[in-house]
C-alpha cells in the first residue's frame, strides 16, 4: 500500500506546492505591494496583524516592514482596513500621547488637518487615572475609541503614505522635499478603479494590473529625491489592450538614516508628455529616442507622443 501510495502522495504534494505558488504569485501580482501579505487599496498597502501588542510594539512591527500604523483618513479606507481584520479591535496610527486631547496621526497630521474622524459617541474620553492616549477601531460601525497605550491589541500597518497618479501618456513626477528619499510601496500601471483618469475607453474595466510595474517604478525611484516616469505601454507593456490606463504609485518620503518611513513635505505633479519633447534630438520610427535623465528618466518613447518633433 505504501509503495502504491508513495508516488501519488509525492504527486499530490507537488500539485499542492504548485497551486500554492500559483496562488501566492497571482495574489502578489494583483496587490503589487513591496511586502508580501500586504493588500493595496487605492494605492496604499495594508496588512492586518492579529497578534496582540502594545501601541509602541505595534508601531515598531510596522516600522520593521518600512511602514506605519494604518491611518484611516476617509470613510472608504476606514471601512477597508477594519474589514481586513474581520471587524476585530485593532490599533490604528492615531494618538494624543504628546498633547492631551490633540490627536495626531502617525505621519504628524492632526485630525483637524485630515478633516476626518470616526469616534464612537462619547469618545475619546481619556478614561481612568492613567488616561487613554492611543486610538483603536472597534465597533461594527468601524468607530474609534481611545484606550491605554500599554494595553495589547491586534493592529493594522500600512506601507506608503502618499499616492501619485498619472493618466496614460502623462508623466508622473514624485518629489521628496527636505532631504527625504522616495520609498515605493506599491505601483500599478493599468486600472483598478473607475474613479481616476476617466477620459478614455473602457474605464469600467477595473481588473487591469501589470506585474512589472512594482519593479520598474522601484528601480527608477527608490532612494531618489525626485523621479519622473511615463505612464505608457512603452515603459510597462500593455496589460489590457483597449482600456485607458493610469499609473498609480504609493510611496513614502524617508529621511536618510531613519528606518521608519517618516513623512516629510512632498509634492506630486503630473505633466503632459508634450512638455517633455526635447527639441535637439531626432527620432525615427525604427530608433526610439532615450530621454536624458534630467528630462524625466531614460525611457524611450514613440513618435506619436511628440508629434511636433523636429526631424519627423
Ligand atoms: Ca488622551
Ligand atoms: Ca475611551
Amino acid at each position: 500500500m505504501f509503495v502504491r501510495d508513495g508516488p501519488r502522495n509525492a504527486l499530490s504534494q507537488w500539485t499542492c506546492m504548485l497551486v500554492l505558488l500559483f496562488v501566492f504569485g497571482a495574489y502578489y501580482g494583483v496587490t503589487g505591494c513591496s511586502e508580501a501579505d500586504y493588500v493595496s487599496f487605492n494605492g496604499i498597502c495594508y496588512k492586518d496583524f492579529a497578534e496582540e501588542k502594545t501601541y509602541e510594539e505595534a508601531r515598531q512591527t510596522c516600522a520593521r516592514d518600512g511602514g506605519l500604523l494604518a491611518m484611516p483618513k476617509d470613510d472608504a479606507i476606514n471601512t477597508f482596513i477594519h474589514d481586513l481584520s474581520g471587524g476585530a479591535i485593532r490599533w490604528i496610527g492615531l494618538n494624543d500621547i504628546n498633547n492631551e486631547g490633540q490627536f495626531v496621526f502617525e505621519d504628524g497630521q492632526t485630525l483637524e488637518e485630515a478633516s476626518y474622524s470616526n469616534w464612537k459617541r462619547g469618545e475619546p474620553n481619556d478614561l481612568g487615572r492613567r488616561g487613554e492616549d492611543c486610538a483603536q477601531i472597534y465597533t461594527s460601525e468601524h468607530a474609534w475609541n481611545d484606550a491605554p497605550c500599554d494595553r495589547t491589541w491586534g493592529f493594522i500597518c500600512q506601507l506608503g503614505t502618499e499616492v501619485g497618479r498619472a493618466c496614460e501618456r502623462e508623466w508622473l513626477t514624485i518629489t521628496c522635499a527636505e532631504g527625504g528619499t522616495i520609498l515605493v510601496s506599491h505601483a500599478n500601471y493599468g486600472r483598478t478603479s473607475s474613479t481616476y483618469c476617466t477620459e478614455g475607453p473602457r474605464v469600467t474595466d477595473t481588473d487591469c494590473t501589470s506585474e512589472t510595474s512594482q519593479d520598474i517604478v522601484s528601480e527608477t525611484c527608490n532612494g531618489e529625491t525626485h523621479c519622473s516616469i511615463l505612464a505608457s505601454n512603452s515603459v510597462f507593456g500593455d496589460p489590457c489592450v483597449g482600456t485607458h490606463k493610469y499609473l498609480e504609485v504609493g510611496y513614502s518620503c524617508v529621511q536618510p538614516g531613519n528606518t521608519t518611513a517618516t513623512t516629510v513635505q512632498m509634492t506630486v505633479t503630473t505633466m503632459d508628455t508634450q512638455g517633455y519633447c526635447p527639441e535637439a534630438v531626432v527620432e525615427t520610427e525604427t530608433e526610439p529616442v532615450v530621454f536624458p535623465r534630467t528630462e524625466g528618466g531614460d525611457f524611450s518613447y514613440s513618435v506619436e507622443r511628440c508629434p511636433s518633433f523636429p526631424g519627423k
